[in-house]
């Protein structure tokens, strides 16, 4: 049997930081190499190897794939939704060329599998609002949408083509206290609990009524590992798969924080996040991943914030 070497691309992020200790987890320190741009992320010290990596430069990508016999690449190098329409053209070229360099690589080197996130960012105003399909109108608003779109095809291609072994999970926006987000639209549901524990007050970019897909970190992981782990003829989506937890408004997440610290308060002033959030769905239907492997969320808005507060208390 080959013992699994991962890489992890983009590991100081909001999700590889969990990502990668939860890998580390399964198949032990040394079999999971975090890699970033930026500097080792404080909670991966120590626990296992890091090497400083831009995805951007693919010779270096390969001699690291080769050099640590890596089988698995992790990749979740990317330029999220609000700040990808701040620089639409850095936007692209890195969702696209860090992916295309990661499926080239993992065709030369037989890699056995590669993982690579889309998001629910794919879907555009045109599609359905509520349980939106796996498979529907997709018309993208931002670039970030159009690179994660087109990263899906990418994917699906070199799955037919090559045989690649790559799989995807369209994430919803996910909610973590481990380390900071990214700079999607999504991130308000992070800063809240933040600014509702240091400030007691919050002032939204998003309109209080505005309904988006969300997730919490723990979930999204497991999500994660399960697609991995799941045997290869369960997986029918090469795309990328639609998967759903909770679904709640800037006002509803602050009624349910205000359980806990009474004297919350909470504003509204919409920026331009406000028609990136509009354009995107309220809800999505994740039958297709419920059926194919298995997935099953577990945590609702109140057990989420119960344990967001706890966490960052
Ligand atoms: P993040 O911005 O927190 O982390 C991305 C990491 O990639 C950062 O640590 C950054 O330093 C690193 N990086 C950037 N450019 C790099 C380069 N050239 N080479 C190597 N590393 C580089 O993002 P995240 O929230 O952890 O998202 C990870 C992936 O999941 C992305 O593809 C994102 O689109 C997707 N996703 C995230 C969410 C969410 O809510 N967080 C939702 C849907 C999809
Ligand atoms: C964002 O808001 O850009 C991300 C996402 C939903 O992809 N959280």
């Amino acid at each position: 049997m080959v013992k699994e070497k991962i890489l992890v691309i983009g590991a100081s992020g909001q999700i590889g930081v969990e990502l990668t200790l939860a890998l580390r987890k399964i198949y032990g320190n040394a079999h999971v190499v975090a890699s970033d741009l930026r500097e080792e992320n404080e909670l991966l010290k120590g626990t296992g190897p890091y090497v400083s990596l831009d995805v951007m430069n693919k010779e270096m990508l390969h001699v690291q794939v080769i050099r640590q016999n890596i089988t698995q690449i992790y990749l979740l190098a990317a330029i999220l939704s609000a700040t990808g329409e701040k620089n639409p053209g850095l936007a692209w070229h890195l969702n696209m060329q860090g992916l295309l360099h990661v499926l080239d690589i993992a065709r030369e080197e037989k890699l056995q599998k590669v993982y690579w996130p889309s998001s629910i960012a794919v879907f555009g105003p045109t599609s359905p609002k509520k349980n939106c399909p796996q498979q529907t109108i997709i018309e993208p608003i931002t670039v970030y949408g159009i690179s994660k779109y087109a990263g899906e095809f990418w994917c699906n291609y070199f799955n037919r083509r090559f045989g690649v072994d790559v799989r995807s999970i369209r994430y919803p926006g996910l909610i973590s206290y481990k380390s900071a987000p990214g700079g999607g639209t999504t991130d308000y549901a992070i800063e809240i609990f933040h600014e509702a524990l240091e400030q007691g007050k919050y002032t939204c970019f998003l309109n209080e009524d505005t309904l988006l897909p969300m997730m919490y970190m723990p979930d999204a992981i497991r999500a994660t590992v399960e697609l991995m782990e799941a045997p290869r003829e369960r997986i029918s989506v090469h795309t990328s798969y639609n998967v759903a937890a909770i679904t709640f408004s800037p006002k509803e997440i602050g009624a349910e924080i205000k359980k806990h610290i009474p004297g919350f308060e909470i504003s509204f002033t919409p920026d331009y996040r406000q028609a990136i959030a509009e354009s995107w769905p309220q809800s999505i239907d994740d039958s297709t991943a419920r059926q194919d492997w298995g997935w099953k969320h577990e945590f609702d808005l109140s057990r989420m914030t119960s344990d967001m507060l706890a966490n960052l208390q």
